[in-house]
């Protein structure tokens, strides 16, 4: 039996921490408290952006399930002018990683009765037929995949602060700025028995969740052994205003070697192009193991605490090769704003809801490894990760000895921030 009354801290109100705070509330919790040095949203999580892509083609069986259930609750009200289903075209040049993830994930749908809503699609006609705003693409001809009418995209900053504001609505309580920052947790024997927090204040709880994303592996070194923290890049260009009424309401166009890119937002009319690739490491951490073995290992270099950086020449290049590709028109423009997006991949992609192993009386829950696909499940990640608190685990997500998977992203080279180097400030808008 669970108490509902039973004092619960998350670490982190990023996507994980957000919906947990959220579900445990509309459970019944009565005594949960949210840190993060930012306010919600927090400034370094992944879903800290403009936009996501809501998406349900997996080709693993257990996210297409989670990915529909999430889908259809993103259409709940509380998401209005979050949530825009707009559809997406999911295509590739032909690697054949990304030929096999698009028939897995067209048979996961169909097997689950939502193969009516997609369209296979070749070449540019059939491209354009779904998504006019393609029609001076220079090089789609040799695009394959598929036009799924059930996808789309959420406003990501948005739709965690209201996932939040509901959780306040609902009791919880936040805390953010040094009071909110963790750096460390308290331990007795091999039980955790607080938080510390860059105040020094230390709190205390019966259960803890540690939410932290990418951040993860840095707070708790032994996590590397779990966890790979990477980021991806993004470029900005801002349209005038008939421009974006042209591209209003454009489906979501994804290229596996290429990038994607998002219809402009309300707010300053901006187009996000992200470039697809490995993700960029920074192997700034070091982790001495039982064996007193040291390693190096990757920690996030986030945007809120360089605001210098900008992002890689080479991803610089990959975002204007794909704006010359597939939005030629807008060629030569200046990108306004670029920045890296961390996440923390597990071995096999799948996610990490665990109780800690070194704390055996479980009051340590991980809920982390988002592997760069969790922000869709947003509206329904804490359901599961409630779960797990009250002792209801997934076999994926436990820690320990996962086989390494071949994560389907192109490219096979994880290079490092500092050899590739993090590029020059973008104006940030
Ligand atoms: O689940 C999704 O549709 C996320 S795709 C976004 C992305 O940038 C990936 O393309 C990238 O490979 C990495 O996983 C981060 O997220």
């Amino acid at each position: 039996m669970t108490s509902k009354d039973q004092k619960v801290l998350i670490i982190g109100t990023g996507t994980f921490g957000a919906s947990t705070a959220y579900h445990l509330a509309k459970r019944g919790y009565t005594n949960v408290t949210c840190i993060d040095k930012w306010p919600y949203p927090s400034l370094d999580s992944a879903g800290y952006d403009i936009n996501k892509i809501i998406r349900t083609e997996y080709d693993e069986p257990l996210y297409a399930e989670m990915a529909l259930e999430a889908i259809q609750a993103w259409r709940d009200p509380m998401y209005t002018d979050i949530f825009h289903e707009t559809g997406w075209i999911l295509t590739t040049l032909g690697d054949p990683k990304a030929v096999t993830h698009l028939q897995k994930s067209y048979e996961n749908l169909k097997n689950k009765g939502q193969a009516h809503n997609i369209d296979f699609v070749a070449g540019k006609d059939e491209i354009t037929r779904h998504v006019p705003q393609l029609k001076n693409a220079r090089d789609i001809d040799n695009w394959k995949g598929l036009w799924n009418k059930q996808a789309g995209w959420a406003h990501a900053a948005n739709a965690i602060k209201k996932v939040a504001d509901e959780a306040k609505a609902m009791g919880v309580t936040f805390i953010s700025g040094a009071a909110g920052e963790m750096v460390a947790l308290e331990t007795s024997g091999d039980r955790v028995t607080g938080i510390k927090v860059r105040s020094g204040d230390v709190y205390a709880a019966e259960k803890y969740v540690l939410s932290t994303g990418a951040a993860s592996p840095a707070l708790l070194p032994e996590l590397s052994t779990q966890l790979w923290s990477k980021c991806w890049t993004y470029g900005l260009l801002e349209l005038t205003e008939e421009e974006a009424a042209q591209f209003k309401d454009m489906p979501v166009v994804l290229n596996h070697e290429l990038g994607f890119f998002f219809e402009p937002s309300t707010e300053g009319r901006l187009i996000k192009i992200c470039n697809e690739f490995p993700g960029y490491q920074w192997k700034q951490g070091t982790y001495t193991d039982e064996a007193g073995k040291g390693h190096k290992y990757s920690i996030p270099r986030y945007a809120s605490e360089y605001p210098q950086d900008g992002i890689p020449k080479e991803a610089m290049d990959a975002i204007k090769n794909f704006i010359s590709t597939v939005i030629p028109q807008f060629e030569g423009r200046e990108i306004k704003g670029a920045k890296v997006c961390w996440c923390t991949d597990s071995p096999d992609a799948h996610y990490l809801i665990d109780t800690h192993p070194k704390y055996p009386g479980g009051e340590l829950l991980l809920a982390t490894g988002d592997s760069g696909h969790a922000f869709k499940m947003l509206p329904i990640i804490g359901k599961y990760i409630a779960n797990a608190l009250e002792g209801n685990f997934k076999p994926e997500w436990k820690y320990g000895n996962r086989k390494h998977l071949d994560s389907g992203r192109p490219g096979d080279e994880v290079k490092d921030l500092a050899d590739v180097g993090i590029g020059e400030r973008q104006a940030r808008l």
